[in-house]
This record gives structure tokens, C-alpha cells and sequence, in this order.
């Protein structure tokens, strides 16, 4: 029975349904009976069906998941994301594209009949908080049980979806899913954003498939904002309780591996918690930022739940994350504890499982496994290195009250950041909006010497979203400037901040983690107009001193602290030459479309720089 009498979608699905042609329709309502009877059935299916899924120890982890990908299948695929709109140009440097009428031609005959024998299930959703005049509804089609119970984690699901879309409006992104087929050469994952449509085929992995999530609340909603005139982002959300009580909220981008989850769930070091400090999460990926009735950006978090990487994720490192996995959690690719029937990855404890099953399936004994050395030369791992917990944000121990507040919350500062060994200081401010649009264009990550390949080498991510801008990344910088004239002076202020600044011998400088909120707190009273700052050519630096180092006076000396926030004229000058070449060779040359404030940005660092 479908759950609602909105004819675009009732036309859509049985468009929908006559191509695929599964044997059965199946309309998610949300309810727990149903969601029951769903568990029921995935965790009967046989061994090695695509959609198994196995319940967990009841006890240790009530209402827990697992559930184990094809090898080949466990992570986002950018090289078969595509970008379909009708003007190349439109899709810009950073997207693949392919021509609309070509792409639907050659997937439908890859959707035709892919559901037959199976049942095709209809997910309403809405993408932030029902009611909310910053969500949006979306329908996703699926042949899979295992995207089903993800969904109702990461988003609002169910029938109250509708609600918000209402009997008429057509207004709501359209998501096809088939898990299909194995063979990777035929997983597509397509946009277009021109139709609010998503096609994925031939894959089960979340990033791929949870259409909610890096599909539509970030690149066909970064076209939709562009177009409607809000802002929607790669950015985690938090909230700062004061002493004085008063909360303010704080989104920061930063590309993977750089402790986004981590900063979203910071926890303060002793000192601030007993002056009355507190962190609140609001989001840990994603926000919606639109201007509100009284002038200020307001964000919220599209999703409902946290798609986190499980390795590295422990008490020490995150304890909020770690506790909010311990109920009604799926988790993906991790490794079987048999003793206990229970979870574990690389980096949870020192103890690996002895009577464990690695993550492809293989029943192993854990501590040995992982002392041996695997074809990569480096030691086997138990979990998959990016092996996901999905996760219920109400489980966070420090979820912000405003969570489900229709509103959002106000954002008085945007942080970007990156994973840099030298150049980039602890923390600097821009000088306006335009700047930090463009020290937002400039955000990149380092290679470290841990990981294969040269050390130090640059990978350009502009506000963490270059695999997740729906449309020509100049386009995007010229929409952050216009939103940057909208606010005018109820702009957020925009910082720069880098945990990852090393000494001479490659030891990182900052301890990071709950010391952050050191640096969090110097933002929040330069946003507060409470605090001085030396004026650098690339920004506004901290003065010495007005980091708080108290309590971790002999990790952070003075003479670290200088190094810290140094502004090095011949690095600098090197930077500058790297964001010369990388707008040149990279963007323009390539068909991205600068905006001249950027561009003359960049003119004036240089200018300050050599003054
Ligand atoms: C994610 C990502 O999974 O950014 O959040 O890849
Ligand atoms: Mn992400």
C-alpha cells in the first residue's frame, strides 16, 4: 500500500517499478513491526547472500547488526561517480561527466528487470528534522534490506516523510538502488542534478548506496543550494556551552583522516570542564546552512545517525563515538569476536580476538593474524580499514539539545583545516568573508610518511568537498562569495586551523584531540570581539599567550607555541606559487570557472607577503 497520494511520486515509483520489475512492491512506513519483520528475514537469509545480515550478542550489544560487503565492494567509488548535467562546463574539474541522455541510455537497460525475483522497497525520508524549513524529503528505491536498516539510522524515515512533501509538490529527490551485480566494472554512481534524480547500481557499500547521505545532501543539494541560496556542506556542526551558559555553534570542513568525528565529540580537558565548559555535536559530516529571519547563517545536520570509520575508534580516542555504538548499531566489515558473538577493529583495544573472523569471512586466530605480514608488506588486518559502525545520533552521550530543533543553530564560526607538516600555523583568522572563502579554496591535506607514496605532497581539497561539489567548483566559490554579501556583517567568522604541525624530526607539535578546545575557545572570543591578534599577511594569529596552555605547560612551551603559530615567509612564498599553479592547471585550465575576488585574494597575500 503506498503511504501517500502525491501523484510525482506515485508516477515515479511505478516508472520505476515497470523497469525494474520486481516481484513485489514494498512501501517502508517506519514502523517497528515492520522494521522487525525486516531484521527478521535479512538475518535468515542463507551464508553469502548479498544482503545477510547477523545479529549480535544481545546482551553486549542489544539491537546490533553485522554485516559483511564483497571484498571489492568497501568504499566510495570516485572514479564511477559521475556529475549529468546538459552543459559539460556545468560540471566543472572536479566531477566526471557524461551527457544525461547517454548515461540514462546506457543504465537502462542495466535497470531493466534487475529486480525481478526480489522485492523493491520505497523509503521515504526527509533529510533533517521533519517540519524543519531547511529539510528536504527524498524516496529512495532499493532491492536491498541491509540500505533499509542504514536508512532508518542516518535519516528520518518512514511515512511522516511525506508529511513535509505533502500531496502536490514535486519537490523530492528521486533514488534508484540496485545491489545488482558484483562485477565493479558495471557500479555507477550517478547524478542529475537538473532531474533531483540519483541512479546507483552494483554496489551495497554505504557511501554508494545510502543515497541520503554524500549523493543527495551534499551534491545534488550543493546544486540545490547554489540555485535556492543556501549553503550545503562537508561539515561537521558543534556546540561550546560557556561558563556564562551561553552556546556558541562552530561548523568546521576538514578532507578524511583529519578528526572530524573526533573535533564534533570533542571532550574538554579538565580545566574547561570545571569552569563549566561542555562540547555538544550537532553533526559530524554534514551541514544545511541557510540565512535565517533575523539575518544569521543557521545550520542544521541533515542526518540522523553517524556512518563512522571504525578502526582508530576507541574510549581513549572518541569515547562518545565508541558509546554511541553500543545499541542498535550496524556495523560493516569489522571482525567477529566468536567468543562473545560481539565486534571488534584495529585500534578498539590491544587485544585482538583469538577465536575471530576477519572481515572477508575467514574464520582466523585473531592474535596471530594480525602479527603476520599480508602482500600490502604490512601487518594482516581483522577489520577492513574502512570498516563503518551506522550508528543512532540520540545514542551520542553529548548530543546537542538543539539536535532536532526545526531551526538549526547559529553559527558564529566556520573552521577549515588540513593535515600539514609545516607552513599552515595552529590557527589563523581570516581578514573578512571573501578571504576565507578563498583560504577555504585552499584547503589541502599531506601526505605523512606513514602512509605509501612522497611524503608531503599536496592533495587539494577546497572545503573538503572536491569529491562532493554537484556542479563546476568556480561556480561553487562564487556562490560562497555571494552568500558571503548576504550575510554581510552577521557573517560567521572564518578560521584556518592545522592539529597536525610537526618539528624537525616529524613529531606533531599539538597534542590535538580534547586540546583542541583550546583553540576552540581563542576562536569563540575572537568571534566574541574579546581577544587581540597579531595581523599577519596570511591572517589573524593568536598572540603569545592567548592560547590557554594551562595544564600542559610542558608538552606546549613557549618556544613550541612560537613554532606553532610561525607564518614563514619562504613557505609561504612556496604556498602561494603551489595555489597559482593549482588555480591555473588544475581549475582554469580545466574548464573551472575562478571568480575574480578569488583571484585577487591570492594577489593580496602575495602583495602583504612581500611587504
Ligand atoms: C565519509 C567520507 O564517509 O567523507 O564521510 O568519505
Ligand atoms: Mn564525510
Amino acid at each position: 500500500m503506498s503511504l501517500t497520494n502525491n501523484p510525482n511520486v506515485l508516477k515515479w515509483v511505478e516508472e520505476m517499478t515497470a523497469l525494474t520489475k520486481p516481484d513485489k512492491v514494498v512501501w517502508i512506513d517506519g514502523s517497528k513491526e515492520q522494521l522487525d519483520s525486516l531484521i527478521e528475514e535479512v538475518t535468515s537469509l542463507p551464508d553469502g547472500d548479498k544482503d545477510k545480515m547477523y545479529k549480535l550478542n544481545p546482551d553486549k550489544l542489544p539491537g546490533c547488526l553485522y554485516h559483511r560487503t564483497l571484498p571489492n565492494d568497501v568504499a566510495r567509488v570516485e572514479d564511477r561517480t559521475f556529475i549529468c548535467c546538459r552543459n559539460k562546463e556545468d560540471a566543472g574539474p572536479t566531477n566526471n561527466w557524461c551527457d544525461p541522455k547517454e548515461m540514462y541510455a546506457k543504465l537502462t537497460p542495466m535497470y531493466d528487470g534487475v529486480m525481478k525475483g526480489r522485492t523493491m522497497y520505497v523509503i521515504p525520508y526527509s533529510m533533517g528534522p521533519i517540519g524543519s524549513s531547511l529539510a528536504k524529503v527524498g524516496v529512495e528505491l532499493t532491492d536491498s534490506i541491509y540500505v533499509v536498516l542504514n536508512m532508518n539510522i542516518m535519516t528520518r524515515m518512514g511515512k511522516d516523510a511525506f508529511k513535509n512533501l505533502g500531496d502536490t509538490s514535486n519537490d523530492f529527490v528521486r533514488g534508484l538502488h540496485s545491489k545488482a551485480d558484483v562485477d565493479p566494472e558495471k557500479r555507477y554512481i550517478v547524478h542529475f542534478p537538473e532531474d533531483n534524480t540519483i541512479w546507483s547500481i552494483n554496489s551495497a557499500y554505504g557511501g554508494n548506496v545510502l543515497l541520503g547521505k554524500k549523493c543527495f545532501a551534499l551534491r545534488i543539494a550543493s546544486y540545490q543550494g547554489k540555485n535556492e541560496g543556501w549553503m550545503a556542506e562537508h561539515m561537521l556542526i558543534l556546540g561550546v556551552k560557556k561558563p556564562d551558559g551561553e552556546v556558541k555553534y562552530i561548523t568546521a570542513a576538514f578532507p578524511s583522516a583529519c578528526g572530524k568525528t573526533n573535533l564534533a565529540m570533542l571532550i574538554p580537558p579538565e580545566g574547561y570542564k570545571k569552569d563549566g565548559y561542555e562540547v555538544f555535536t550537532v553533526g559530524d559530516d554534514i551541514a544545511w546552512m541557510k540565512q535565517g529571519e533575523d539575518g544569521k547563517l543557521y545550520a542544521i545536520n541533515p542526518e540522523n545517525g553517524f556512518f563512522g570509520v571504525a578502526p582508530g575508534t576507541n574510549a581513549k580516542s572518541n569515547y562518545n563515538a565508541l558509546a554511541s555504538t553500543s545499541k542498535n548499531t550496524i556495523f560493516t566489515n569489522v571482525a567477529i569476536n566468536n567468543d562473545d558473538n560481539t565486534v571488534w577493529w584495529e585500534g578498539l583495544d590491544k587485544n585482538p580476538p583469538v577465536n575471530a573472523t576477519e572481515w572477508k569471512g575467514e574464520k582466523v586466530n585473531g592474535k596471530e593474524y594480525t602479527s603476520v605480514i599480508g602482500a600490502d608488506g604490512k601487518p594482516q588486518k581483522l577489520a577492513h580499514p574502512n570498516s563503518r559502525f551506522t550508528a543512532p545520533a540520540e545514542n551520542c552521550p553529548c548530543i546537542s539539545p538543539e539536535f532536532n530543533n526545526p531551526k538549526g543553530v547559529p553559527v558564529s564560526a566556520i573552521i577549515f583545516g588540513g593535515r600539514r607538516a609545516s607552513t599552515t600555523p595552529l590557527v589563523y583568522q581570516s581578514f573578512d568573508w571573501t578571504h576565507g572563502t578563498y583560504v577555504g579554496s585552499a584547503v589541502s591535506s599531506e601526505t605523512t610518511a606513514a602512509a605509501t607514496g612522497a611524503v608531503g605532497v599536496l592533495r587539494h581539497d577546497p572545503m573538503a568537498m572536491k569529491p562532493f561539489i554537484g556542479y563546476n567548483v568556480g561556480d561553487y566559490w562564487a556562490h560562497w562569495l555571494e552568500m558571503g554579501k548576504k550575510l554581510g556583517d552577521n557573517a560567521p567568522k572564518i578560521f584556518n586551523v592545522n592539529w597536525f604541525k610537526q618539528d624537525e624530526n616529524g613529531n606533531f607539535i599539538w597534542p590535538g584531540f580534547g586540546d583542541n578546545m583550546r583553540v576552540l575557545d581563542w576562536i569563540i572570543k575572537r568571534c566574541e570581539g574579546k581577544i587581540d591578534a597579531d595581523e599577519t599577511a596570511i591572517g589573524y594569529v593568536p598572540k603569545k599567550g592567548d592560547i590557554n596552555v594551562k595544564g600542559i605547560e610542558d608538552e606546549v612551551t613557549p618556544e613550541i607555541m612560537e613554532k606553532l603559530l610561525a607564518v614563514d615567509k619562504d613557505l609561504w612564498t612556496k604556498e602561494i606559487a603551489e595555489m597559482r599553479r593549482y588555480y591555473k592547471e588544475d581549475i582554469a585550465d580545466k574548464g573551472g570557472r575562478i571568480p575574480a575576488e578569488l583571484e585577487e585574494e591570492l594577489n593580496k597575500l602575495e602583495a602583504r607577503l612581500n611587504k
